[in-house]
């Protein structure tokens, strides 16, 4: 009878498979740099079928790698690190000019138009469990759509930026 009781929460406590969850990442692009220029920009399109957030960043051809959201103040656009980026479930998170993007400073390198710059995000899950995802982003000079918003030029302040 005792055995039978054992047998039976044995089965019950098997343990659940731990699942990864699946990142999109789409059109990436970085900008390439203008000479004497150590930083510079990556952009991309992220979707994460369930909740989750980017812990972390890297790249081969960098010494520092963050995640940078601009922001207005007092109307000169600057921008700061930010600790995560929150990816909502199924929603795609855009990088772009102007908002969130990664940054990429201490270049080990000029950034050419057509090179493809590696990037590694680390995913952090809703459960804490973490993966990494490999992003490789041409560099392409940005083309500004005729009549393209203002703002963006403030991004070009990159090269000044001190950490
Ligand atoms: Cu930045």
């Amino acid at each position: 009878m005792k055995s039978l009781l054992l047998a039976g929460l044995m089965a019950v406590t098997a343990p659940a498979f731990a699942q990864n969850i699946t990142v999109d990442v789409k059109d990436a692009w970085a900008r390439p740099t203008v000479s004497q220029q150590s930083a510079t920009g990556a952009y991309m399109q992220i979707t994460a079928s369930a909740p989750a957030k980017v812990v972390s960043t890297s790249s081969p051809l960098a010494g520092i790698v963050e995640i940078h959201e601009m922001f207005m103040d007092k109307d000169v656009m600057k921008m700061r690190a930010v600790n995560a980026l929150p990816l909502p479930a199924g929603q795609a998170v855009e990088l772009k000019p102007g908002g969130f993007h990664v940054m990429l400073m201490d270049l080990k390198g000029p950034v050419k138009a057509g090179d493809v710059v590696p990037i590694q995000l680390t995913i952090e899950t809703a459960d804490g469990k973490r993966q990494n995802v490999e992003v490789k982003a041409q560099a392409r000079a940005m083309t500004m759509p005729a009549g393209g918003q203002g703002g963006h030029g403030g991004h070009g302040s990159h090269g000044g930026h001190k950490h």
